[in-house]
């Protein structure tokens, strides 16, 4: 049995890889612990309350029908990272622009954080796992001013932290600062994290590719064309793959992470850039990804190194074994 150590121990431990950090991070990271412990007791008791279930009638900045619970989500979240007065400021999926927190403590904060709160919020209705993503930066702007946008667009290759929480059969949280991930399981009875997944390697090469393929008629010509090629028998190359759609990318990532496998969300003729948001969604998980050992690229260029431009851009996303990216970008450049 390997050593048992809760994650708030661990954050402690780990603190002393940012000295310029007077436990801030530490702190940071904890609130989004604090917050997903909330979000999961509401999320596990969706099929009973209906203030919690169905849509609120509203739709987010990307056009999208809000579920009851990412609005609650969202909230929390926001609310948990606040109270911390660690980050000058937080962007959302949920929020139309960033928020920079206005509290003297808050702009002596030397981080911004980005969420996607609730991704994959149309599952719960039907009680498919969903999940929470985040990004951690130091911010750009003088310490002490407010948050700038420009604090938010920063490459991912630049971030300090980003993680995710996967509320399915257990509630786990992973998360990397750069030196390995690791993977928390959250145990109800006792209200606690503990190390349950140490250093994620993910398998150089995987059998399990996940795409939804309804999108077919819209993909380009070379993607159609490495569809086909992993639908070959072929006993040597563990040929045809097989297909896993979860339709909550938290999930389908998670899963990957640990079977290897491969993850697209492509740009198609109907949306060119996928329907991925770079920002709270690519970024992160391709950061998770590298440092499990595996690639994330647009298709043509690693992800942690687009610029962004705007806080809800999306991009095309091949996320999971290093190998079964380096295949299909074989194809997508061919
Ligand atoms: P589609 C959820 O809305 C999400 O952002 C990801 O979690 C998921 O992988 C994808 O979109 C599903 O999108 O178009 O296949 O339903």
């Amino acid at each position: 049995m390997s050593e048992i150590i809760t994650l708030g121990e661990f954050i402690i431990k780990n603190q002393t890889r940012f000295p310029e950090s007077k436990g801030e991070l530490s702190s940071l990271i904890s609130s989004i612990r604090l917050a997903a412990k909330i979000v999961n007791a509401e999320i596990n008791k969706a099929g009973l309350l209906d203030h919690i279930m169905g849509k609120v009638g509203d739709t987010n900045v990307q056009g999208e029908e809000q579920q009851k619970l990412d609005v609650y989500a969202n909230e929390k979240f926001i609310k948990a990272i606040k109270a911390r007065q660690q980050v000058c400021g937080i962007a959302s999926e949920e929020e139309e622009s960033f928020i920079a927190f206005e509290s003297e403590q808050c702009r002596k904060g030397k981080y911004v954080i980005l969420i996607d709160p609730l991704d994959g919020s149309s599952n719960i209705d039907v009680n498919v796992s969903v999940g929470t993503i985040f990004s951690i930066y130091r911010r750009v702007s003088p310490v002490g001013s407010k948050a700038t946008l420009e604090d938010f667009l920063q490459p991912g290759h630049q971030q300090v932290a980003a993680g995710y929480v996967v509320y399915g059969s257990s509630t786990m949280m992973v998360y990397t600062t750069g030196d390995g991930v690791n993977g928390f399981t959250f145990d109800p009875t006792i209200g606690s994290y503990f190390l349950s997944h140490p250093k994620f390697s993910i398998p150089k090469q995987g059998q399990i590719y996940s795409i939804n393929e309804g999108n077919y008629p819209f993909f380009n010509q070379s993607l159609k064309d490495y569809l086909r090629h992993i639908k070959l028998v072929d006993k040597e190359s563990r040929r045809p793959y097989t297909s896993r759609y979860i339709g909550s990318l938290v999930s389908d990532v998670h899963r990957n992470m640990i079977k290897g496998g491969l993850y697209m969300y492509p740009g198609t003729s109907r949306k060119p850039n996928g329907k991925l948001r770079l920002c709270y969604e690519c970024n992160p998980m391709a950061f998770i990804i590298e440092q499990a050992g595996g690639k994330a690229t647009d298709g043509v260029q690693r992800i942690m190194d687009i610029k962004p431009t705007e806080l809800h851009q999306r991009a095309p996303l091949y996320l999971g074994s290093s190998d079964m990216v380096d295949e299909v970008e074989s194809f997508l450049k061919a």
